[in-house]
């Protein structure tokens, strides 16, 4: 699988607590998502609540998906995912409440949550 041996490189990138197997990288980079043919991993994000923003790095890892964008709707956020490229993304944690988000057809639905 590709992401396999993308997501080490994605971490390091992004700052992310790196691990040696890449399967223990997405379970300790929690504001890391990896974009491919299932969708959007994790589909579900959990966020402390916090002053400000928190930065969230989308990658996309596959040309065999339809998650080659990433919206936000509630945020107008509707951003590009170039193959292999982190792209950051701003997400308000001043209070608690869960923003949705999908690919650009409204497909592979997905949610962040701030508590
Ligand atoms: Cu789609």
């Amino acid at each position: 699988m590709r992401w396999n041996v993308l997501l080490p490189l994605v971490c390091a990138l992004a700052s992310c607590n790196k691990k040696e197997a890449p399967s223990i990288a997405i379970a300790t980079c929690p504001t890391c998502v990896v974009a491919d043919g299932r969708g959007f991993t994790p589909n579900k994000i959990t966020l402390p609540k916090a002053d400000g923003t928190t930065k969230l790095t989308f990658t996309r890892t596959s040309n065999e998906t339809c998650a080659n964008e990433v919206v936000v709707p509630a945020l107008n956020i509707n951003v590009p995912l170039p193959l292999g490229k982190p792209v950051d993304i701003a997400i308000p944690t001043d209070k608690a409440q869960t923003f949705t988000f999908q690919c650009g057809m409204g497909m592979y639905k997905s949610s962040i949550v701030v508590q």
